[in-house]
C-alpha cells in the first residue's frame, strides 16, 4: 500500500492496515486519525509517539499475537507473514542453539509469565539468544520497558513494510 493510499483509506479501511502491525487500538486509531501524512518518515515519528509509552495491558494484548522465538507462525495472514519474516534467519538454527533458545523461552515464561518479546529482524540467532539470558536476570520493571521497546520497534518496521512501494 503506498502512503497516498493509507492517506486517502477511510478511517476503517486505515485501522484494519494498521492492526497487523500492533494489535493495539488506541496506536491504531491515533495513526489512522492523524493524517494524512507528507511523508513515510512523518509517519513513522507519530507511531513512535503514539508507542510511548504502551500501557501494560496494550503490552499484554500485543504479546497475545506473538508466536515464540524459533516457532513458526502458521496460516497467511498479514501478521503470520511478517512473523515468518522477522524470524526467516531461525529457519536453520543448529541443534544446540535451538535447543538453548526453546529452553530459555521457557525459563522466560516461567520467569516473567509471558512470552519472551525481542525485535528478531536485523539480529542473529546468537545475538537473539545472548539477549534471552541476559534478559533473564532483569527485574520486573526493567524487562516492562525492554519489551514495550521491542514491541514498538516491531510495530514501526512492520509500518515502514506495508507501507513500501
Ligand atoms: C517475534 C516475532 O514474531 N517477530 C519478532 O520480531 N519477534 N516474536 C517474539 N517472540 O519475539
Amino acid at each position: 500500500m503506498l502512503l497516498e493510499q493509507f492517506n486517502g483509506a477511510d478511517r476503517t479501511e486505515a485501522i484494519a492496515r494498521l492492526r497487523p502491525c500492533i494489535d493495539v487500538t488506541r496506536w491504531c486509531e491515533h495513526l489512522a486519525d492523524h493524517r494524512p501524512y507528507g511523508s513515510i518518515d512523518e509517519l513513522l515519528r507519530e507511531a513512535g509517539v503514539a508507542a510511548s509509552p504502551f500501557t501494560g495491558d496494550e503490552v499484554a494484548q500485543a504479546l497475545s499475537h506473538h508466536p515464540r522465538i524459533g516457532e513458526r507462525a502458521s496460516g497467511d495472514s498479514t501478521e503470520a507473514t511478517l512473523s515468518r519474516s522477522e524470524q526467516a534467519g531461525l529457519g536453520s538454527v543448529d541443534d544446540e542453539i535451538a535447543q538453548a533458545l526453546a529452553e530459555g523461552n521457557a525459563a522466560y515464561d516461567a520467569r516473567f509469565g509471558r512470552v519472551f518479546l525481542i525485535r528478531a529482524a536485523g539480529r542473529s540467532p546468537r545475538e537473539i539468544l545472548d539477549q534471552l539470558t541476559a534478559r533473564l536476570g532483569n527485574d520486573d520493571a526493567t524487562e516492562d520497558g525492554i519489551v514495550a521497546e521491542q514491541l514498538r520497534e516491531i510495530a514501526v518496521l512492520r509500518l515502514k513494510g506495508i507501507l513500501s512501494p
